[in-house]
């Protein structure tokens, strides 16, 4: 089958995707779509998602929404590199620690994140220096779960994966000048949280990472954890 994935920069929930496919190792025909040219709202792709969101994977006769659906499905179709543990154990805690980012992470890093990276701080700041402590909690809670590895096992999973992009989205937000003016305390991670940046690190090293850094990212400095130490 031929896999074609649909995507944009700097949407994490794609980011995912191209990791999980970089892990595997599995070619794929790239749609990058541009928001602000509003291309995932066009009818073709709406047919193909009418929320017009991405990811959108078409593999043969499938398309699929939903990052974690597809990284599910490609686990499940393209065994090999397993993303979601070999025992039913890792399973669960690989689900356990993606459900924790969706339940957890995402809104901690969201509330801080958002309005620094939408130009929103303005009307925001007090929210983003209350929603503080949870997100600094977070990132505590992940340097001790990865300070040995990955988060599940002894090999990268689908728990790397999501929160690793998680943890992206942060550092970008926390190098704008923006949020330096606010002097969070988040930055530099390599002080703060070294073990994240070791483990981000590892991810970095996958083959095929730098094709699946958002392209709008890859200008100027790459705000990776581990580039920026
Ligand atoms: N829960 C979805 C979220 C997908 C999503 O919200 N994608 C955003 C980018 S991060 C999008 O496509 N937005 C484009 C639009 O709304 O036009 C997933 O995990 O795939």
């Amino acid at each position: 089958m031929s896999i074609e994935l649909y995507w944009g920069s700097g949407s994490t929930p794609a980011w995912r995707v191209l990791l999980a496919l970089a892990a595997k190792n599995l070619p794929y025909t790239s749609r990058l779509l541009s928001f602000s040219q509003r291309e995932t709202r066009t009818p073709e792709f709406l047919a193909l998602n009418p929320r017009g969101k991405v990811p959108t994977l078409k593999d043969g006769d499938l398309v699929l929404n939903e990052s974690l659906a597809i990284l599910a499905y490609l686990d499940r179709a393209y065994p090999e590199v397993p993303l979601f543990g070999r025992t039913a154990a890792e399973t669960g805690q690989v689900w356990r620690h993606v459900m924790e980012f969706e339940s957890h992470g995402d809104p901690a890093i969201s509330t801080v994140a958002r309005p620094i990276l939408f130009n929103t701080l303005a009307e925001n700041e007090a929210k983003v220096r209350e929603g503080l402590p949870a997100l600094v909690a977070e990132l505590d809670t992940l340097a001790a779960r990865v300070a040995d590895g990955p988060l599940v096992g002894n090999t990268l999973s689908a728990a790397d994966i999501v929160w690793f992009c998680g943890i992206q989205y942060v550092a970008r937000a926390a190098t704008r000048p923006a949020a330096a003016s606010l002097d969070l305390g988040l930055w530099p991670f390599a002080e703060r949280w070294p073990a994240i940046v070791r483990w981000a690190a590892r991810i970095e090293a996958l083959p095929g990472y730098d094709a699946t850094v958002p392209p709008h990212w890859r200008e100027g400095a790459v705000p990776s954890p581990a580039r920026l130490a």
